[in-house]
């Protein structure tokens, strides 16, 4: 790669934010993070976001992508050993896996903005319905499809850096019967880049990103976490 300045638009609870700072420390690529608010964006940022939403990824401080699974095909593209299985239909499976992770996290979304229990229950059991499609796909230990830690392993991280938080005040028992899941989710957990996406106080913010919601989430988290 010849040399090239990045600088990721991010913002410190976006899950898609998360994904590309994974890829970017995976393939050991040097880059700056732009934390915005995004309840007010800057001006700047509206002209670099047609769809308003982070992450942006702004290169050599003049060319702007938009959109986390391109951002993270082009980083991976541009720097060597590729993050993605060589063979054509395993590449394209993890692709087509990544967006189901994608859909996760739109279910993640409504999960936390329903407003009734029965509701919170029915989303839940989709997201189950999901994981039980991946338990049946996953292939290696400890990463998706082994030793190797691939894109779709950056994209599900923080999928289910949600269920931390979650699981430190309800008892959903997402994976309960899924054991490929909790060994992914574990060695996930474990991995330095993964660590290192968020800042410290991610599940304190995480908290009250919730408690915010005014939603069947937000009365399960109990006064010791307000
Ligand atoms: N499909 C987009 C989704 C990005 C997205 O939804 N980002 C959220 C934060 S996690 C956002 O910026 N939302 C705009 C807002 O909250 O106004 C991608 O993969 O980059």
């Amino acid at each position: 790669m010849k040399h090239q300045n990045f600088n990721l638009i991010s913002h410190v609870l976006c899950p898609y934010v998360q994904r590309s700072i994974i890829t970017l420390k995976e393939k050991n690529i040097p880059f700056t993070r732009t934390d915005i608010d995004l309840a007010n964006k800057p001006a700047w940022f509206k002209q670099k976001s047609p769809m308003g939403k982070v992450p942006i990824l702004i290169v050599d401080d003049n060319r702007a992508l938009f959109e986390s699974s391109v951002i993270c095909e082009y980083l991976d593209e541009v720097t060597a050993d590729s993050l993605h299985p060589r063979d054509s239909f395993e590449k394209a499976n993890h692709r087509a896996l990544i967006e189901l992770g994608s859909a996760i996290l739109n279910n993640i979304a409504s999960l936390y903005n329903a407003k009734e229990k029965a509701r919170f229950q029915n989303i839940h059991t989709e997201i189950q319905g999901k994981f039980q499609f991946l338990e049946k796909e996953l292939s290696g230990i400890p990463f998706f499809s082994g030793d190797k830690f691939h894109l779709i392993d950056a994209v599900y991280s923080p999928i289910f850096r949600y269920f931390e938080v979650f699981d430190s005040f309800t008892e959903l028992n997402t994976f309960a019967h899924l054991p490929k899941c909790q060994l992914w989710r574990k060695a996930l957990s474990q991995r330095k880049s993964v660590k290192q996406a968020v800042s410290e106080d991610y599940p304190a913010l995480l908290v009250q990103f919730l408690i915010n919601r005014d939603s069947y989430i937000s009365q399960l988290i109990p006064p010791k976490n307000r």
